[in-house]
């Protein structure tokens, strides 16, 4: 009698511990589901740019068209997960220049993401890329710390003091 008692209860026990493992199946099924959709959620969003942003060259651009300080213009892109655009060749500045062109039909000046904030002549890009390319009007840099780009009539670049008020790009990584 007793031994039939500790085998129902081996056996009841077994059955809770199979039930269990299943419930866990089920919860891993439904975990895995999840894991699945975030990353097809992910994949949707690293294959194309926000609303309104233009991508080019695997980045997103967007034009601010409210005027900033140097600092607040960084500031605003970094929170759209974005720093102000650095630009790295000719065919890039005109496409932004054209970016500016398609929202203003004018050609302001605007800030990007060039300084020299934290050495004069030594110039860097907020979003940490190489100072690489640059494109400044004749005369230029000179005393100032940050970029404006569309600058004279030849749409170079000026450095410009930081504090100044300028609409600006912002651009972030697909
Ligand atoms: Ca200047």
């Amino acid at each position: 009698m007793k031994l039939l008692t500790v085998s129902v209860l081996v056996c009841s026990m077994m059955a809770l511990a199979g039930a269990a493992a299943l419930q866990e199946a089920e919860k891993d099924n439904e975990t895995e589901a999840i894991i699945q959709e975030e990353e097809h959620r992910v994949d949707k969003r690293s294959t194309s740019c926000p609303s309104h942003w233009t991508e080019y060259n695997g980045r997103c651009f967007l034009y601010i068209p409210r005027t900033l300080t140097w600092a607040q213009a960084e500031k605003n892109c970094q929170s759209k997960g974005a720093n102000l655009a650095s630009i790295h060749g000719t065919r890039e500045y005109n496409q932004i220049k054209r970016i500016i062109s398609d929202r203003t039909h004018g050609s302001p000046e605007t800030w990007i993401g060039g300084s020299d904030s934290h050495g004069e002549g030594v110039w860097f890009w907020s979003d940490g890329t190489p100072f690489a390319y640059s494109y400044w009007c004749r005369g230029e840099p000179n005393t100032q710390h940050c970029l404006q780009m569309n600058y004279g009539g030849d749409n170079c670049w000026d450095d410009l003091w930081c504090d100044a008020r300028r609409p600006s790009v912002c651009a972030k990584k697909i």
